[in-house]
């Protein structure tokens, strides 16, 4: 089956096999969805289990994770939605301190699936540059993105940076990423709270929709 043969090549972190293996699954007409969740993800879920487990390091887990980043992008014409296109801007990025940008780059492919404009500011991005980047470029939301614990509570400090800077009341807080929870995104006083890159466009694109 095909899915499997993705997710073992992402866990081999063999990148070109992965591109071959994707594009023959686009190619057979497999939904970009399947692709993803079926192949990429479930090899990159196993990866996480061996990482914890001390099973496979962080080399092993970086070509994994480029392999996994050159599979979504040739995903990414597929996931874009042929709904009504929202016209908006979205400043995105992972907070200081935090590297992982595999979720933070779905998020983005999905907003610009939606038609929405992504300023993506990549990783360890500080709390001055999400709110300097969103004055600058007059976006609508922030939208940012932790995998660690650790820098979860960097999202704290975009939200009083925005304050600081008098943008509260114009710009959309969203925080996301595997140790964020709704309830989180309530203490730290942020907009919204969405579980998955899909979930983050459509609320994006609500917003922005007014
Ligand atoms: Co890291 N890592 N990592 N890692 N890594 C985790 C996150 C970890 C859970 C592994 C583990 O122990 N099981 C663990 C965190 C523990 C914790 O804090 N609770 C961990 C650790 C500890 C570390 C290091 C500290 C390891 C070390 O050096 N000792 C280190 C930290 C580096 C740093 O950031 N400063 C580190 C490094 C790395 C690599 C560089 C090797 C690599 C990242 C490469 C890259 O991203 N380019 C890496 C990886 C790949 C992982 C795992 C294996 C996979 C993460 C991933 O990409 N998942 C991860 C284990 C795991 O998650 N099972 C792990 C797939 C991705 C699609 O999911 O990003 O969750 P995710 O995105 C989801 C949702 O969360 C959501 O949408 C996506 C689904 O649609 N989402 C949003 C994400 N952002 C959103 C924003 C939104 C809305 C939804 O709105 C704005």
């Amino acid at each position: 089956m095909i899915f499997n043969e993705i997710s073992e090549a992402l866990q081999k972190g063999n990148r070109k096999l992965v591109i071959t293996l994707v594009e023959q699954a686009i190619s057979e007409g497999i939904t970009a969805k399947d692709i993803l969740e079926q192949g990429l993800l479930d090899g990159m879920n196993i990866i996480g289990v061996k990482f914890k487990n001390n099973e496979v390091y962080v080399p092993e887990v970086l070509i994994a994770a480029r392999a996994m980043n050159a599979g979504t992008e040739l995903l990414k014409p597929l996931l874009a939605s042929e709904g009504v296109k929202a016209v908006g801007k979205v400043v995105l990025g992972t907070v200081k301190g935090d590297q992982h940008d595999i979720g933070k780059n779905l998020v983005r492919m999905m907003m610009e699936g939606q038609g929405l404009q992504v300023v993506d500011l990549g990783v360890d991005v500080s709390a001055a540059d999400f709110v300097d980047t969103a004055i600058r470029e007059e976006a609508q939301i922030i939208a940012c993105s932790a995998l660690l614990t650790t820098t979860m509570g960097e999202m704290k400090a975009v939200v009083e940076r925005a304050v600081e800077l008098g943008i509260r009341d114009k710009v959309k807080i969203m925080v996301g990423g595997a140790p964020v929870t709704d309830n989180f995104c309530k203490s730290i006083g942020a907009d919204f709270y969405t579980d998955d890159a899909a979930s983050a466009a459509e609320v994006a694109a609500q917003i922005c929709a007014g």
